[in-house]
């Protein structure tokens, strides 16, 4: 039996099935819940590329609607008869390309000139953010599988989570220290490719207060896909606090053997005190030498002049990730992300000598401790 046009295509029908999937459909628009959707701008610079995104979309829709409306009329005007005699049969129409070259080549210049405003406006870097104060340098430094941020002027460095003020312009200095990578933060800022040899720049300043993710956007190896990380912006009281106590959390301290612990009364001013006093932390902070992982592993942020192979590991204890955005930052994940790295990511530059689970959760206690 044939189904009959009228039998399925029934208001009714239509209303029940057609307008809930529209909906679904628009639903999956909500930018809020696409934190890496480049069209939620949440600063300066993805404002710029979010107008020029715009303004071009909009041009083409025009356009679209013009030629496809063009064609169908078309169509349908001239469709074929039955009894239509032979057409005329023609080669040629200079007046009809000559129309059809003008046309794309203004339509082309309109997209052109806000691109390059646009591409002048990002490649300088404002003196002063929204909030009137110079801009925060930062280095950034790609890794495989995992982003440094290195600020000069504060003495600092961390890693995977750049801590940055509401409204203050950053600036972005980039560069790798093996494969190419590309810096994206797709609220923010990017994408933009980073080099060995040659320093990049970018910047951006945050309208918003949060965590948001970026990403590797450059294929750098097996692991590119687990190459994130979070921009924290904080409120600049906040922003002072944290590089307050990055800035006491001295690189000396941490490199302090652990068979001469620090006395508990001791004022030194980084976590080392409770270390002295919780037997398990003590066990975790001279695994932490006898593991190789110091060997690796800086866990003061303030001085830390040279690149290691793996992150800094201050403030490790309060991130919010591991493995570059790939694991939360729970006390099982980190175990097993010490005993197995491989497993997490593998091929990931980091090697580990056998830990046991006790040996793992004492390493735990002792990170959870660098604040
Ligand atoms: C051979 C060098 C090496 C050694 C030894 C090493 N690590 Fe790592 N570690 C790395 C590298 C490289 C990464 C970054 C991996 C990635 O995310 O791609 C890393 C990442 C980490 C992270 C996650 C940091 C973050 O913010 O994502 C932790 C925690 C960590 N290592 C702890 C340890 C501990 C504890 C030890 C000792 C048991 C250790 N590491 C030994 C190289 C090393
Ligand atoms: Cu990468």
């Amino acid at each position: 039996m044939r189904l009959s046009t009228a039998t399925w295509w029934r208001p009714g029908l239509v209303r029940v099935l057609v307008l809930p999937l529209l909906l679904l459909a628009l639903a999956a628009c909500a930018g809020e819940s696409y934190p890496q959707s480049t069209l939620t701008p949440k600063g300066d610079f993805a404002d710029l590329v979010d107008a020029l995104f715009r303004t071009t979309v909009f041009w083409a829709v025009i356009i679209f609607v013009l030629v496809e409306g063009a064609l169908l009329f078309a169509i349908f005007r001239f469709r074929g008869r039955a009894d239509d005699p032979e057409p005329e049969q023609i080669h040629g129409n200079t007046l009809v390309e000559i129309i059809w070259t003008v046309i794309p080549a203004a339509v082309l210049a309109f997209v052109a000139v806000p691109t390059v405003r646009t591409i002048f406006d990002t490649a300088r870097i404002p003196e002063t953010g929204p909030d009137g104060q110079a801009a925060l340098k930062v280095e950034v430094i790609g890794h495989q599988w995992w982003w440094e941020f290195r600020y000069p002027e504060l003495g600092i460095v961390t890693a995977n989570e750049m801590h940055v003020p509401v409204g203050r312009t950053v600036d972005l200095r980039m560069k790798t220290v093996d494969v190419l990578h590309s810096f994206w933060i797709p609220q923010f800022a990017g994408k933009r490719d980073v080099f060995p040899n040659r320093e990049t720049r970018l910047w951006f300043s945050a309208r918003e207060v949060g965590a948001f993710p970026g990403a590797c956007a450059e294929f750098c190896g097996i692991q590119h896909g687990r190459m994130d990380f979070y921009v924290m912006v904080d409120e600049p009281a906040a922003f002072d606090g944290w590089v307050a106590t990055r800035q006491a959390d001295s690189a000396a301290a941490a490199m302090r053997p652990a068979a001469a612990p620090v006395p508990a009364d001791s004022l030194a001013p980084d976590a080392a005190p409770v270390a002295a006093v919780d037997p398990l932390v003590a066990e975790g902070k001279q695994l932490f030498m006898t593991k190789a992982c110091a060997g690796c592993h800086a866990l003061g942020s303030a001085g830390a002049a040279t690149t290691m192979i793996g992150p800094n590991l201050g403030g490790i204890g309060t991130r919010k990730m591991i493995a570059a955005g790939w694991l939360e930052n729970t006390d099982e994940n980190l175990a097993h992300w010490i005993q197995n790295p491989q497993a997490v990511k593998e091929g990931v530059l980091m090697n580990v000598p056998p830990i046991t689970d006790a040996e793992a959760t004492a390493l735990v206690a002792y990170l959870r401790t660098r604040q």
